[in-house]
């Protein structure tokens, strides 16, 4: 086996986002880009004698940056590979393996829901032994390799078969290849009551799922029609594609535009869901019944012991700073820990791993547990799915009933795309600047009670992140978030989060946009949102 060491130079602008590196694909495809990151990555966690998992959602340049993670591998020293059969892994998957092999870690290439193709987007990320993200301070010497990279080492060889599965070898490194879904079934039947759901599918229960093209078809056929005995034909969209047939694999109502067409149709099935590019995230619907992610978390909490997984009932539960504080609600009533962390999953990892928080959530359509170290799109499948066996009610009588115990959050995200990087930078500072002036003042007929940029310690190991969002709270109650997104890979994504509690019985049964209406004026008036970005209206709204 020969090891190349070839000269390079670092690559400016690869800061690593709220999860993993993402570029346009053609960035990732240039001279030394992905060598620089992946030998960045090698150099600062170390390879020499050690395991990792890799895997990725099946987008395009999945399969050749495989091969070349496989080969700067075995010029590392690592000593085993473990891979998913076709370099497919679900984000979930891959930190079940990850955990389940004790392995020093994996490299999961995926940009997530960012759509994929030839010009669309390509990403990398590390997990860490306990199989999750890589927390900021990995990420951040990750970085700063990348800042100072001279050379990377490669060998020279074929490329591996990826597509059967067993063991082969690249020069003194073992690769072996596995079967992307078969132990993560089977850790989702060690979780979830595959009878009680078995019995209500055969029941004549109806569901769509909707994968989206993305890495979530093999897992939802295996697992929903073959073990739970769904009818054929419930997933759709379920061969992972290299452009994900052109979809944009984000579940949420702008995107997964068919199923929610479905659901609210004259012949809607009893129950929805769809999942993102790698398989991490979720949306559920009712027939009629849109679920909003911090409800489904809410829920998700409120109800889990019915679960065998979760018989025992939760430690507490978390959520990051912008979802709503539904799921608040349901821990004081549990009487259990809550944790408020900031955007990412990476900061749930400690409190999973400190046995605090059970549950974890967030409102861009993401849910876990301590099962694995990421957000899982299919577990919260299941889990509604679950509830919905044992509860013998339908999406829409379980929302309702929990509505009327706890109060209503209306929440919603209006998120404004591709803005001109300065010109949000500019928003964001000037909004900043004015923080301390706006406890006090009146707006929408609402008090504004507190105003901060939301700074997390960390309860575990005291890490403090800084500046992870604006916060506006009314004293009613009712709360603007606004904050940049780290994901993406054109100009900026301003995100703004808007948040009004009603206590009930009454006004428990509005739009979420009519509801919020008030809000939303306040939030416009109070970040100048039109005159800094041009921008009237958000384009996407969940
Ligand atoms: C977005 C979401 C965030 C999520 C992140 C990664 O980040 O808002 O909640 O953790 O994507 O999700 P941002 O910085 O763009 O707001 V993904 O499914 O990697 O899977
Ligand atoms: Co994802």
């Amino acid at each position: 086996m020969t090891v190349t060491t070839i000269a390079t130079q670092p690559i400016a602008g690869q800061k690593p986002g709220t999860s993993g590196l993402r570029k346009k694909t053609p960035v990732f495809m240039g001279v030394h880009y992905l060598e620089n990151f992946v030998q960045s990555i090698f150099d600062v966690v170390g390879a020499a004698g050690k395991t990792f998992v890799l895997g990725g959602d099946g987008r395009y340049f999945n399969d050749r940056a495989a091969q070349v993670i496989l080969r700067m591998a075995a010029a590392n020293g690592a000593a085993r590979i473990i891979v998913g059969q076709g370099a497919l892994l679900s984000t979930p998957a891959a930190s079940h393996l990850i955990r389940l092999n004790k392995t020093d870690g994996g490299i999961i290439m995926s940009a997530s829901h960012n759509p994929g193709g030839p010009h669309e987007d390509f990403g990398v990320k590390f997990n860490m032994p306990n199989g999750g993200p890589a927390p900021e301070a990995v990420t951040e010497a990750m970085f700063d390799r990348t800042t100072r990279i001279s050379e990377y080492r490669i060998v020279e060889a074929q490329d591996i078969d990826l597509s059967r599965i067993g063991r082969t070898h690249l020069g003194d490194m073992v690769v072996d290849v596995v079967d992307p879904v078969s132990d993560y079934a089977t850790l989702m039947e060690s979780l979830f009551d595959f009878d009680a759901i078995r019995a209500m599918f055969a029941r004549g229960f109806r569901m769509r799922m909707d994968s989206m093209c993305a890495v979530t078809g093999p897992y939802a056929v295996e697992i929903l029609e073959r073990r739970l005995g769904a009818a054929p034909g419930t997933c759709v969209n379920a061969t992972p594609l290299p452009d994900f047939g052109g979809m944009h694999p984000d579940p949420n109502p702008t995107w997964a535009k068919a199923l929610m067409d479905e659901m609210f149709g004259p012949a809607a099935p009893d129950f929805g869901a769809a999942s993102d590019g790698d398989g991490d995230r979720n949306m559920v619907v009712g027939r009629g019944i849109y679920v909003s992610p911090s409800d489904s978390l809410a829920v998700l909490a409120a109800n889990a012991h019915l679960a065998k997984g979760y018989k025992a009932g939760l430690k507490g539960v978390a959520r990051s700073m912008p979802t709503s504080a539904a799921a608040d609600r349901v821990a004081d009533a549990l009487g259990i820990g809550k944790y408020e962390t900031p955007t990412g999953w990476k900061f749930f990892g400690n409190l999973l791993d400190a046995g605090r928080a059970t549950i974890c959530g967030e409102e861009s359509f993401g849910t876990g547990s301590d099962h694995v170290r990421e957000k899982d799109g299919l577990w919260a499948i299941l889990l509604w799915l679950n509830i919905l066996a044992v509860r013998g009610e339908s999406v829409a009588d379980i929302l309702k009933a929990h509505w009327a115990r706890f109060g209503r959050n209306y929440y919603s995200r209006h998120d404004f795309e591709a803005i001109e990087t300065a010109r949000a930078d500019a928003m964001m500072a000037d909004l900043r600047g004015r923080l301390a002036s706006l406890p006090g003042a009146q707006i929408e007929g609402m008090t504004i009670a507190a105003a901060d940029d939301f700074a997390y310690t960390d309860p575990v190991d005291g890490s403090v992140s800084l500046k992870q969002g604006v916060r506006i709270l009314f004293a009613d109650g009712s709360r603007i978030v606004l904050r940049l997104s780290g994901t993406g890979t054109e100009g900026a994504t301003l995100r703004v989060y808007l948040e009004r509690y009603v206590a009930g019985p009454d006004g428990l049964d509005r739009d979420a946009q009519e509801a919020l209406a008030p809000v939303i004026r306040a939030a416009h008036a109070l970040a100048g949102i039109t005159r800094f970005t041009g921008r009237e209206a958000p384009n996407v709204v969940t």
